[in-house]
């Protein structure tokens, strides 16, 4: 649901912070990571496929080769309130994403190409938040 959603990317968004460096993402192109969700925010750059990658690392989400990590991915969402409601659709999802993708060799224009695909996707499923919905459980994290 967009509601569990809210406190993935919530909790998910702290990481940012801690991969702007190495992963060369500007706050012009992204200054919170709530914006993701933002309508007229574009998934288009490389260096947020680094970020994205980066931060899913911190938290052990994604396998050597970057695909996802289905089984801790399942976890994680599962760890937030009403978790399982959403956790086999995100894993869905996501796999369904990186299988139209596999054929680009770069990992971060790879990531990017499979986040924008799930920005889409989870929007056509009514599961993409609202960004004032975001704002409203950040503190919890
Ligand atoms: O093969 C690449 C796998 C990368 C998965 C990252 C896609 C998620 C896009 C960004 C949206 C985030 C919102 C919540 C947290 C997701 C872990």
């Amino acid at each position: 649901t967009a509601e569990v959603m809210s406190h993935v990317t919530a909790h998910f968004g702290k990481a940012l912070d801690e991969c702007r460096e190495e992963s060369g993402l500007s706050t012009e192109v992204l200054e919170e990571f709530k914006h993701f969700w933002s309508e007229d925010f574009e998934v288009v750059h490389r260096e947020l496929g680094c970020a994205l990658i980066c931060m899913s690392n911190k938290l052990s989400l994604l396998h050597d080769d970057t695909r996802v990590h289905q089984v801790n991915m399942h976890d994680y969402v599962k760890s937030f309130p009403n978790g399982e409601a959403l956790s086999e659709m995100m894993v869905k999802l996501i796999k369904n994403c990186e299988r139209q993708y596999d054929n680009i060799k770069d990992d971060c224009d790879r990531t990017v190409k499979v986040a924008a695909c799930f920005k889409a996707d989870a929007k056509k499923e009514g599961v993409a938040p609202e960004i004032t919905m975001i704002e409203a459980v950040m503190e919890k994290y």
